[in-house]
């Protein structure tokens, strides 16, 4: 045990400390040389895991599908609790299941979520808020939409209605925020 070495002999420890350190440094040459030398072990390895868990994901959303668990569109995944929340709940029950709340950038994506609509037979809140300018509309991170399904005359809340809702034929309507709507997340 270093620290039980008599005074006398203090050239000990750094001795020591250099045989450690040599160690440390054969340790990490030795890894060094075998990425180098098989680096097609570790990298086949890594493949086969990506391979494994690319299959189970799948799998496992066939099962949810199966069941109408969720819809997807793109990479997106949609699905609901099956409760109904003003729209901040909403935002907020999606934030904390790791998702957000639905917000459609196309035709298909619409079309995933009013599947859900649908289905329970409830409209729901989108992710999309009026803006500053009253009658236009814009995602909740201020992006500007990329694609509108409004129903006929709609918006027509003239900053009267800033939250907008998914109609059960997958047109929008904007809408007061405090109504209560399906939940429908995004993942
Ligand atoms: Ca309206």
């Amino acid at each position: 045990m270093v620290h039980n070495l008599p005074l006398e002999y203090p050239v000990l420890l750094p001795l020591h400390k250099l045989q450690m350190y040599h160690c440390f440094l054969n340790l990490r040459l030795c890894y060094y040389l075998f990425r180098f030398c098989f680096p097609s072990v570790a990298g086949n390895e890594m493949e086969d895991t990506v391979l494994q868990l690319k299959d189970r994901i799948s799998k496992l959303k066939g099962v949810l599908h199966l069941q109408e668990k969720i819809t997807t569109s793109g990479g997106k995944i949609f699905a609901t609790n099956g409760k109904t929340a003003d729209f901040h709940a909403t935002v907020k029950m999606c934030q904390e299941a790791g998702g957000c709340i639905a917000s459609p950038r196309n035709a298909d994506e619409n079309a995933a979520i009013l599947h859900i609509v649908k289905k329970f037979n409830r409209y729901a809140y989108l992710g999309i808020k009026e803006s500053l300018i009253p009658g236009t509309f814009q995602f909740l991170n201020g992006a500007e939409l990329s694609y509108t399904n409004w129903y006929s005359h709609e918006p027509s809340g003239k900053g009267e209605e800033e939250c907008v809702e998914m109609y059960s034929d997958g047109t929008w309507n904007d809408k007061k925020c405090n109504q209560n709507r399906l939940v429908v997340c995004q993942f």
